[in-house]
């Protein structure tokens, strides 16, 4: 008898992470559903095997219909920038935490046991936190609308398995950046901005003194811990050991100065662009560092990914990109 491949629900699939992931998945012999609403997601770029619906996360009955005959979840759908969090308050309270309810009560819904999930939460939850590296036990303090959406969910999480019997692991991602972050948008990750600027000849600006700290992981590394866990929690579901709530950071535990970023940058480029200092930008976190002993421990992995190599496929990508439409 032919063996059914797994088949794996992806929300917001067509985003930066979710389409790594849904090509990984692919390659990786899995079936792949994607729910999106395409609000900051393009349908273009994930694989043509993939089935896409485009919907919202937050609305019970498309979350239902997608979740029918799925093997798994991994729900990624949010808004997923902390400043638009903050101008459209309530709208991205709903598709962020309404939305990861709608995802955890459609699996709890769907099968006996519930459907595992996996989840996107991030280190926007630990705000500014006193002690580094900052590990899952450290007290979280989130100072945006964003974070404490993506706290609740955690907690939400927590109850999700004690009460409903959801499985389900949240990943508390640190700074994500890899090819296909869109460098345009001001709301995209400094890694993308530095990138593409150096990359064409321009020139940057850090925002305060360029000695504040960030653990920048690279998304191929969270792909893998996505995938991880996700197997993690559908082993335990096959051997019936009891559903579980985890939080897990996916970090490098590696502090990088957004300066010895920015000068990383223009040395691969080989750019003689100006690297310009302007004001801190408000409510900046100064140090973002995480402690990777978890992830590792739980789930086998470490983001392996070094900084320069990362950047150079970045970069790569990148340049790739600008040629194309420059031919075009
Ligand atoms: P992204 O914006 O590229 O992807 C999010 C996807 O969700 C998009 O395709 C978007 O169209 C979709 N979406 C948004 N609202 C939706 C809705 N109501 N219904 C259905 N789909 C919807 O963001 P990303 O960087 O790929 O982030 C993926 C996840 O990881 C998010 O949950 C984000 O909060 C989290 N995260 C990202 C980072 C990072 O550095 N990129 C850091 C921490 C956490
Ligand atoms: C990241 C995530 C956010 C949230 C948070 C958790 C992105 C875009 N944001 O916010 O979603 O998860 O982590 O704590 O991934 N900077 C400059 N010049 C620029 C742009 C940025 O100096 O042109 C600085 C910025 O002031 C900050 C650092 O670079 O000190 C990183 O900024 P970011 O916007 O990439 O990410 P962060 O850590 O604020």
């Amino acid at each position: 008898m032919e063996e059914r491949s797994n088949t794996i629900l992806v929300t917001g699939g067509c985003g930066f992470i979710g389409t790594h992931l849904c090509h990984a998945m692919i390659n990786a012999g899995q079936k792949v559903r994607i729910l999106d609403d395409l609000s900051s997601g393009k349908a273009a770029g994930v694989p043509e095997s993939a089935d896409l619906i485009v919907g919202d996360v937050a609305d019970p009955e498309a979350v239902a219909d997608a979740m029918a005959g799925v093997d798994g979840v991994i729900h990624l759908a949010a808004i997923a920038s902390v400043e638009l969090c903050n101008r459209a308050w309530v709208r991205s309270h709903r598709t962020n935490l309404t939305g990861t309810l709608t995802v955890m009560e459609a699996a709890r819904d769907a099968a006996r046991p519930a459907i595992p999930v996996v989840w996107a939460s991030s280190a926007a939850i630990y705000g500014a936190a006193r002690t580094l590296p900052i590990n899952e036990r450290t007290v979280p303090s989130p100072m945006s609308p964003y974070g404490a959406d993506k706290l609740g969910g955690e907690q939400h999480g927590l109850a999700a398995a004690d009460i409903f019997g959801v499985a389900n692991t949240a990943l508390r991602f640190f700074n994500v950046y890899g090819p296909g972050q869109d460098p345009h948008s001001p709301y995209s990750g400094v890694i993308s901005i530095f990138a593409e600027r150096l990359g064409s000849g321009q020139d940057v600006t850090i925002n305060g003194d360029g000695q504040q700290t960030r653990d920048f992981v690279y998304v191929g590394d969270v792909v893998r811990a996505l995938m991880a866990s996700l197997d993690r929690l559908q082993r335990r579901r096959r051997l019936d050991q009891p559903a579980g709530f985890d939080a897990i950071n996916v970090c490098t535990g590696h502090a990088v100065t957004v300066t010895a970023l920015a000068e990383t940058l223009r040395d691969l480029t080989g750019s003689t662009a100006t690297i310009a200092y302007g004001p801190p930008r408000e409510g900046d976190i100064r140090d973002s560092v995480g402690d990777a002993a978890r992830m590792q421990r739980l789930l086998g992995i470490r983001a392996e990914t070094r900084l320069e190599e990362g950047l150079t496929r970045l970069l790569d990508a990148q340049g790739e990109t600008r040629r194309l439409a420059t031919a075009g």
